[in-house]
């Protein structure tokens, strides 16, 4: 398929962190990051992804109405005073890297990731699309998952930025379960995909076994991967956080479906592959040759239509 002359390498890495507390200072977190940005370096990685929300604890566990305290987890600007270093770093190590936060946006809250390049400068933002859970607290539910109630839909699409090394793309948690995502994004010929996320374990509000969530979230990356000819590089929070297990399950997956390095542990933990962006190449010029094979003009439900309607086949 890919030969050695026609090989075109990345070296990617990911930095799964393990539980962030809420009495955990953003100063703290953001040492945990830096020692897993030089960590990556030190194996040869040129780009890292780190976890959604990566900041602070998940909170949208949590319902919350002072205005004062659901402020508290969001960041007013980017780099910040206890963010810089990791800008520094990533301009001293040659290391760019993906970064979610919870942004405040004058009145407007946003789940957003930035894209940082090598050179420490941000190339580029994106806000999360997908916003899953629940507006207000659901009673009698053992656990709660308040996403629609701190951020608003993002407003920025799924943009795909061209640096020196790939065509780059990211996408945020739950993002990661809709075709769409990705395939606007592999419109745009993406190379790689980032994506961070925070997969609670046990945020069951319907009788789905606990062990479908790892099943659900490598199947969401082996798929959009092979079907848009894509590498994605996949950064969980994962641990007991306040009590709540979210999954690992942090990962790289190839343009061929293929898992091909996992994380092992619930904790902070980096995993690396050297990444052949070839295989993007040869899988967009044969079986997901778009040009050649898509058939938009059968695809008009998909714009036309939120929900599922009435069948189109007619007697
Ligand atoms: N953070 C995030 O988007 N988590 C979701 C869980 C949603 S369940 C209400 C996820 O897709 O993993």
């Amino acid at each position: 398929m890919v030969t050695s002359s026609t090989a075109r390498k990345l070296h990617l890495a990911v930095a799964q962190l393990g539980p962030v507390q809420r009495a955990d200072s953003r100063k703290q977190v953001v040492l945990r990051l830096l020692e897993l940005l030089k960590d990556a370096a030190s194996r040869g990685a040129a780009w890292v992804t780190f976890p959604e929300l990566a900041l602070t604890t998940f909170f949208p566990r949590w319902d919350m109405d002072d205005s004062a305290e659901i402020r508290a987890f969001f960041e007013t600007e980017m780099p910040g005073p206890e963010t810089r270093p990791l800008f520094d770093a990533a301009r001293e190590l040659s290391v760019g890297f993906y970064l979610g936060y919870a942004e405040l946006d004058g009145d407007r809250q946003f789940n957003t990731s930035i894209l940082v390049g090598r050179d420490g400068t941000i190339l580029g933002k994106y806000r999360k699309i997908h916003i899953p859970g629940d507006a207000a607290t659901v009673s009698g539910a053992a656990l709660q998952h308040l996403e629609k109630k701190y951020f608003a839909v993002g407003d920025l699409g799924f943009p795909v930025w061209e640096t020196p090394d790939a065509k780059i793309g990211m996408c945020i948690c739950n993002d990661r379960r809709w075709p769409e995502t990705f395939r606007v994004m592999g419109l745009q010929g993406v190379d790689v995909v980032m994506n961070g996320y925070n997969t609670p374990s046990g945020y069951v509000q319907w009788n789905e076994p606990i062990h479908l969530r790892m099943h659900h979230h490598l199947l969401s990356l082996q798929s959009a991967a092979y079907q848009n000819a894509c590498w994605i590089a996949s950064a969980a929070k994962a641990g007991v956080e306040e009590g709540s297990p979210m999954i690992g399950g942090s990962a790289i997956v190839a343009p061929t479906g293929e898992v091909m390095v996992r994380t092992f542990s619930e904790d902070d933990e980096v995993i690396n592959f050297v990444c052949d962006l070839s295989v993007c190449e040869y899988y967009r010029a044969n079986i997901f040759n778009f040009a050649a094979h898509r058939r938009p003009e059968h695809y008009g439900l998909i714009l036309e239509r939120t929900g599922a309607g009435a069948p189109l086949a007619r007697p």
